[in-house]
């Protein structure tokens, strides 16, 4: 059996959550990350059979059945993951009833995934119905794109067609836009629900006046997205006190979107 702590997963967990930390995005435990594992990669570092405790999900996510997922814990702060991941994360599979998750690894003071495993696994669930290479979901409370919450309208094709507006490659990386939820109560089932159908539409949905969720076939992915979102966000807010000047016009985010060849969401741009 090789060491757990050698395993890619884990080193990109570590490396991610510490990355997202420097950014200033995920202060104190905000903040959460789930990763879909390969069964047979995860074989190659724990005994499937070895179960070391059973822990109610609150929820029955029947189309993840003997699917496992490396996740972030409740409590935790991404501050410390590198330095202790098995403390801050875990390794979970949902068992045969669709409600309970089987603990492999991890969480060793006796904690749990974190609270939004609800919103993390309902969006697997719509991202893989659409996506069947969909492994990530991230959440996070990036600064800027927080701020833009409070002084620019919380209207999908608005917020959506401003940061397009913002940096020339945001059309290419984010073609289907931005989903967004008014203020709810977090750590809900209700709230997954609205985020994952969110999420059978956009990679990326906006929690307003609380931060961001993103979709991705690898973390790479899914944070990139968010990252993007999040310079385009911080050029807004750099900018919007200012006179507008220039503008990338609608023909030319037009323009882009079709050489680079983009499924886009032409009902966003005014043509
Ligand atoms: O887990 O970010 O939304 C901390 C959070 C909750
Ligand atoms: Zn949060």
């Amino acid at each position: 059996m090789k060491k757990i702590s050698e395993a890619p997963f884990v080193k990109e967990m570590c490396a991610v959550t510490a990355n997202m930390y420097r950014l200033g995005w995920d202060e104190r435990n905000g903040g959460n990350i789930s990763l879909l594992l390969d069964e047979n990669e995860v074989a190659e570092y724990l005994d499937p059979d070895n179960v070391i405790r059973t822990i109610p999900t609150g929820f029955n996510a029947k189309e993840l059945i003997g699917k496992s997922f490396i996740v972030t814990g409740t409590g935790k702060y991404f501050k410390n993951v590198e330095t202790d991941p098995e403390n801050n994360l875990g390794i979970i599979r949902i068992a045969k009833d669709g409600t309970t998750a089987e603990l492999l690894w991890g969480y060793s003071d006796g904690g749990k995934f974190t609270s939004e495993l609800p919103a993390h696994l309902m969006s697997h669930i719509s991202r893989l119905s659409v996506d069947p290479q969909n492994r990530v979901i991230i959440h996070s409370h990036p600064t800027n794109t927080l701020a833009m919450n409070y002084v620019h309208e919380l209207d999908e094709r608005k917020f959506t067609h401003t940061l397009w507006e913002m940096c020339t490659e945001c059309i290419v990386v984010f073609p289907d836009g931005i989903g967004i939820l008014p203020w709810m109560l977090c750590g809900t089932n209700s709230i997954g629900e609205a985020t994952a159908q969110k999420m059978k539409e956009f990679r990326l949905v906006v929690w307003g006046m609380h931060g961001i969720y993103g979709a991705g076939k690898n973390l790479d992915e899914a944070f990139g997205l968010i990252e993007t979102v999040e310079k385009a966000a911080q050029i807004f807010m750099l900018t919007a006190h200012l006179p507008r000047v220039n503008t990338i016009k609608d023909e030319e985010l037009k323009e882009l979107a079709e050489f680079f060849g983009v499924k886009y969401r032409k009902d966003f741009l005014d043509l």
